[in-house]
């Protein structure tokens, strides 16, 4: 991997010209937050090519098979292509008009509002989404249909961290950028399977270790032996869920060794004092009983992260996914603060997005508790704010914070929700204890799907499903990981009658009565007033244009008018808190949600493999991709397999508090901790009614972000 920035704004600028000229045009990879380059093309209206693009700063010409496979999963068979009517009794569809399936969808949410409110809607969509159609359905819901039940699978992905950072730093903002990659020292990656899920990212790891020699150390912690962790220098495969015991250490141990940054600590953190009382419980003989860890592993651990110059701590789902989530990401922030590592190159907290765009949502108010531009729907002047900005009367945004996806789930089984519109997301695969959420969803009156596929598990469930058009068959604006906002270009006509999100979005609004506030020419018109209501605020895009855009490979924000962006946050060491200080908040130590007994034995962690994309839907199409693992299975432990009298390959059955996953084939492998079995969560019902890994999670949630524990579920596993 070549170093960042190859070429000059200028140059890359000129290139990518030649390129149009020649009928490509810019785009970003729609699956992960990685946010890699492209170039794309059609032929007659169908995606016909897709390229890296070279001169990116992200990817330097580089792809992973699931980027480079995008043109068969686009133009799959399944496309949907009109919008359907179904019978959730019987299962019976006909193909309605656009006119009829809108009318269908505002009259269901004008009959809930009249009849028990306007709380009685969920909206409940997805980092799939680009920006503006986050910003419209938010403007729909929160604004116009009067309820904030808006929420999104960002909920199951990155709600923790960003709580993590607006209780530490005041406000939800990933400070480090890639570049810092080239300049760590030391990785430290928890909780993360970077080979699988963040490839190109984890390749220009490799290549700064290849680079750097001796000096570069990656720490990984995790479970599983990983890919990730095979490339380690050092692997902690830490007991689950007690990241917090090790971090605290990892921290302890390095204030024993004198690497703490005390100027640091004094001049711009607050908190210090009471989270270094908590600290000596964690010395690393007891942390390693806790954690399951050698103690001198802890030790070299903490000895390497805070004595061997910058230090990046990348992390994702095995951290975010928990009970302690928001702890395990305020552990991560606070070993990074004490010890100086932060806001400067190579340094820094660096919390993964999963989607192409889980950060655009984050930003324009997709979740329950939050509104456009970093603001609250807790708070009072940020709803005044809105509301004058979306012409409505004071006190139109209601206070109350909506419902997360969990609390849907819930709220549908008092019969407290009614119409459930769900867009750019799968939940019957994707949610946890997905039987519950089956049986609630056939509590509603009305349920929404709006897809680019049918069927999928959920669009199965619908009275109502939209066609959507998807990536390059539409424009808009997402933001990667490292808050780089990107134009995606249209090169494609949508499959049939398909439809961009936002104009969806735009004709149930129309029907609703609120057509003068959703008349919108273009895409670029949603985001040019969006882009108005980050003004002065943490998070300015003012700068950010869709002709700047198109001229520059993505704009890392806050870019307020006459910036080019800002690459790390955080230089001058002033936080967006009330006192300026970053603050340690001390991490409770608590244990996964699931009791482990003699009836439910094994821990079951849940992830993916590099090869598939969530449910499917996609990368399910494209038989490349399939080849690799071309079913789910379950790994376990040679210890736990002896006992159980299981060979590989045999077919088991998982058993939880919740439900079942059955016939899945066995792999025994030391590569998992011995009490843990590990199962991918991408095979839905439509693979195979059996094998669904979320019939067995827990919706067990963190109480601050409400994010679910899909990582840990007590289960027994039983031969068939
Ligand atoms: N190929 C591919 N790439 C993807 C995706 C995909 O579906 N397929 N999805 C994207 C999305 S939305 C997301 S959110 C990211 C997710 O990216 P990752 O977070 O890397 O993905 P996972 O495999 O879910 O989980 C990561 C690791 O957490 C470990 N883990 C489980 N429990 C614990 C624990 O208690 N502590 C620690 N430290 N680790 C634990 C698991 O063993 C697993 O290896 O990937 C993105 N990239
Ligand atoms: N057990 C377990 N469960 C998990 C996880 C885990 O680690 N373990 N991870 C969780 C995480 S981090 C995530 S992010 C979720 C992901 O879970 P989902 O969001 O359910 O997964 P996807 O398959 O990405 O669903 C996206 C849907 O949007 C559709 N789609 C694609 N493009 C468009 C578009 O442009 N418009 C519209 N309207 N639709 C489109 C796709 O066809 C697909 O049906 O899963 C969560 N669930
Ligand atoms: S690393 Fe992520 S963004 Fe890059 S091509 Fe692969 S899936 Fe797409
Ligand atoms: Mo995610």
């Amino acid at each position: 991997m070549p170093r960042i920035l190859l070429l000059g704004r200028e140059e890359v600028a000129d290139a990518r010209q030649a390129r149009e000229a020649r009928g490509w045009k810019q785009s970003t990879c729609p699956y992960c937050g990685v946010g890699c380059g492209l170039s794309i093309r059609a032929e007659d209206g169908v995606l016909s090519e897709v390229q890296a693009d070279k001169a990116h700063p992200v990817n330097c010409g580089q792809l992973c098979a699931k980027g480079a496979l995008l043109t068969p999963a686009i133009n799959a068979d399944d496309r949907l292509r009109h919008p359907l009517l179904r019978s959730r009794a019987t299962g019976e569809e006909r193909r309605v008009s656009w006119e009829d399936a809108v009318g269908r969808v505002a009259s269901g949410i004008r009959d809930a509002i009249e009849q028990r409110g306007p709380d009685s809607v969920m909206l409940y969509g997805s980092g799939q989404l680009m920006t503006e159609d986050y910003y419209l359905f938010g403007k729909l819901a929160k604004g116009f249909i009067g309820t904030n039940n808006q929420d999104t699978n960002s909920r199951l992905c990155m709600a923790s961290a960003v709580a993590a950072y607006q209780l530490a730093f005041g406000k939800d903002a990933p400070p480090a950028a890639y570049a810092d990659i080239e300049q760590a020292n030391t990785f430290l990656i928890v909780g993360a399977n970077m080979e699988s899920n963040h490839p190109v990212l984890f390749n220009r790891i490799k290549a700064r270790k290849r680079e750097g020699g001796d000096r570069v150390k990656v720490i990984v912690v995790d479970p599983r032996r990983t890919r990730t962790a095979e490339a380690a220098d050092i692997h902690l495969p830490v007991r689950p869920g007690a990241d917090v015991a090790l971090l605290n250490s990892m921290l302890y141990e390095a204030m024993l060794g004198g690497w703490l940054d005390g100027r640091f600590i004094a001049d711009h953190t607050e908190g210090w004092e009471q989270f270094r009382e908590v600290l000596p419980k964690f010395q690393a003989e007891r942390a390693a009983v806790a954690t399951g860890l050698p103690a001198e592993a802890i030790l070299d651990a903490a000895r390497i992260y805070a004595s061997n110059g910058p230090a990046l701590t990348l992390w994702a789902m095995g951290v975010n996914q928990s009970t302690s989530g928001v702890d395990k990401s305020l552990a991560i922030i606070n070993l990074a603060l004490a010890t100086g590592n932060i806001g400067k190159p190579g340094a820094g907290p660096f919390s993964l997005t999963g989607q192409a765009n889980a950060m655009g949502g984050r930003e324009a108010g997709g979740l329950a508790t939050s509104l456009p531009g970093h603001r609250l729907v807790a708070n009072p002047e940020d709803r005044a704010e809105i509301e004058r900005a979306w012409g409505l009367p004071p006190e139109s945004i209601s206070a109350r914070p909506g419902l997360t996806a969990i609390e849907m789930v819930e709220a549908l089984e008092r019969g407290e929700v009614k119409v459930v519109w769900i867009a750019g997301t799968n939940p019957l695969v994707s949610l946890p204890n997905s039987g519950r959420v089956r049986a609630a969803l056939a509590k509603a009156d009305l349920v929404v799907v709006q897809d680019a596929y049918h069927p999928t598990e959920t669009t199965l469930a619908a009275d109502i499903v939209l066609p959507a058009a998807q990536w390059a068959e539409r424009e808009g604006t997402l933001t990667n990981s490292e808050r780089r906002i990107s134009l995606l270009e249209r090169v494609a006509e949508p499959p049939g009658e398909a439809l961009p999100d936002w104009q969806i979005i735009c004709r149930v609004a129309e029907a609703l009565g609120h057509g003068e506030a959703f008349d919108y020419p273009s895409c670029e018109a949603i985001f040019d007033e969006y882009r108005e209501l980050t003004r002065g605020r943490d998070l300015d895009i003012t700068g950010v244009t869709y002709a700047a855009l198109r001229r520059a490979p993505g704009v890392q924000w806050p870019c307020p008018e006459g910036s080019r962006g800002t690459e790390r946050l955080y230089v001058d060491a002033v936080f967006p808190t009330s006192s300026g200080r970053a603050r340690f908040v001390v991490p409770e130590v608590a244990a996964p949600a699931d009791e482990v007994t003699s009836d439910y034995p094994l821990v079951l962690l849940t992830g993916r493999v590099k090869d598939q994309w969530h449910t499917r839907t996609r990368t399910g199409k494209v038989a490349k991709l399939n080849k690799s693992e071309p079913t789910p299975f379950l790994e376990i432990h040679p210890d736990d397999a002896r006992g159980l009298r299981l060979r590989g390959g045999q077919q088991v059955r998982v058993v939880s508090r919740r439900g079942a996953m059955a016939a899945l084939p066995v792999r025994v492998t030391s590569n998992v901790r011995p009490g843990t079995v590990f199962a991918p969560f991408h095979w839905g019902a439509l693979w195979d009614r059996g094998s669904v890994a979320n019939g067995v999670t827990t919706e067990a949630f963190d109480a601050r972000s409400k994010q679910p524990e899909l990582k840990f579920a007590a289960v027994r596993v039983e031969a068939l």
